[in-house]
């Protein structure tokens, strides 16, 4: 399946915008750029336990050993970039924080029906036959790499993508698609001058603001410090060491994106119907979430992000939040977790009840 009718790639790329991206580019069939700083990555155990990304290297590597048949690869982004929430709310100590990627609907769903959409076009429109594999996320692909291969901006020393114009907070995915497209030009490596502007440059921001110091040099992040992975992924403890530094970040964390110039200064705003910047989303009071059982909780996150948690994870950084608060008005929350059934949420709420200022009345 080589040989596409002519003016495919344009048309394709117009059906992507009225599918709801943001942003197309197309690159050929090809290997990651970084495979031996993603080989190095997995050998300093900088997944953490997410043993599943090292499951498939081969796949990941080349997308034509998971699809055989791929000839290009349609990347998408859509931007989720949302303003600073109100300081009154983002800095109360009774509220935590929730990064943007998660302050609606489940983006996956969100973009799996558009690529979906995406992909149907081009089984309509493209070569008989042709063959389409959609990804996002979840699937064997670097999508950072794939990003780059098709030119969509560039990778930045927080390690995220990149786009002059919309800045890091851009969920992406794509297509793999069994016939030729015409590629775009692929960014240039790490340091050039992408469409005019300077990529890093000499900043260093996000290095130094991350809480938990979770890049060991730029470009390299080790998942076991992230407070992303440890609010989101990791299922079991969160390291004692690293608890205080969680803040109030209840699920994700943007510091490393929210002090970035690039999402500062030049990203425009997403208008996304499934962000919604709503405080309870954004920033939900710690004590409501305390009193969550398992059917309250499916009630108020079902078809979020935060599902993926399940109660017992999100019950679990609630409980961290509660102990860094430093106010006395977390002591009756956080007598409920300590007496919650579940381990886990009952050993972090101890914790919390023994940090400074919490126990003053
Ligand atoms: C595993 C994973 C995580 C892990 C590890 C993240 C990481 N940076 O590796 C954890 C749980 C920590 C995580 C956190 C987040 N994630 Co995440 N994550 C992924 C996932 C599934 C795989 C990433 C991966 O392969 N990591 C392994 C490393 C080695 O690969 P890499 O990051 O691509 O690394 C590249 C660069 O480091 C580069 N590189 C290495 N050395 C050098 C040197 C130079 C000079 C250069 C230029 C490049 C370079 O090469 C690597 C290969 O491309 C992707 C989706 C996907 N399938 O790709 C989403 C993804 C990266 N995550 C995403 C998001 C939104 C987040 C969060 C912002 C969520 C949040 N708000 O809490 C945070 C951001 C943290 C951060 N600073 O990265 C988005 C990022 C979109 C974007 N604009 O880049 C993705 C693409 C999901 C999506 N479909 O939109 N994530
Ligand atoms: S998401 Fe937060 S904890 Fe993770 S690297 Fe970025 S700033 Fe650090
Ligand atoms: S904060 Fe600075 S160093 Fe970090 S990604 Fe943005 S421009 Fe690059």
């Amino acid at each position: 399946m080589n040989s596409a009718p002519s003016g495919l790639t344009a048309r394709l790329k117009e059906a992507a915008i009225e599918c709801g991206f943001d942003l197309v580019g197309v690159a050929a069939a090809q290997p990651v750029r970084h495979a031996a700083e993603f080989r190095q990555w997995l050998r300093d155990g900088h997944h953490a336990d997410m043993d599943w990304i090292a499951r498939d290297i081969d796949r990941r590597l080349d997308p034509r050993n998971w699809r055989p048949d791929t000839r290009s690869m349609v990347v998408v982004g859509v931007s989720y970039h949302m303003q600073n929430p109100a300081p009154r709310l983002w800095n109360d100590p009774m509220r935590g924080r929730v990064a943007r990627y998660a302050w609606g609907r489940d983006y996956h769903k969100v973009i799996g029906k558009r690529l979906k959409k995406l992909a149907e076009w081009v089984r309509k429109e493209g070569p008989e036959g042709v063959e389409v594999q959609p990804f996002n996320d979840a699937r064997p692909v670097m999508e950072h790499d794939a990003a780059l291969a098709a030119g969509l901006g560039f990778v930045g020393r927080n390690t995220l993508l990149i786009h002059p114009d919309y800045g890091s907070m851009i969920f992406l995915g794509g297509l793999l698609v069994s016939c030729e497209l015409e590629p775009d030009d692929p960014t240039p490596g790490s340091g050039a001058v992408y469409q005019g502007k300077a990529e890093c440059g000499a900043c260093t921001r996000c290095l130094k603001a991350c809480p938990t110091h979770a890049f060991p040099a730029a470009y390299i992040l080790n998942s076991r410090l992230c407070i992303s992975y440890q609010t989101i992924e990791n299922r079991g403890e969160i390291p004692e060491s690293l608890r205080p530094k969680l803040g109030n970040w209840i699920f994700g964390c943007d510091v490393c994106q929210e002090v970035c110039p690039w999402v500062k200064r030049y990203s425009r705003v997403a208008r996304q119907p499934w962000l919604d910047p709503d405080p309870d989303r954004m920033a939900p009071r710690l004590d409501e979430l305390a009193a969550l059982d398992e059917e309250a909780f499916f009630q108020r996150f079902a078809g979020t992000p935060l599902m993926r948690t399940k109660r017992a994870g999100l019950l679990r950084n609630v409980a961290v939040a509660l102990g860094n608060s430093g106010t006395p008005e977390a002591l009756p929350a956080l007598e409920i977790l300590a007496a919650d059934a579940n381990p886990l949420i009952a050993s972090h709420a101890q914790w919390g009840l023994k940090q400074p200022l919490i126990r003053m009345s």
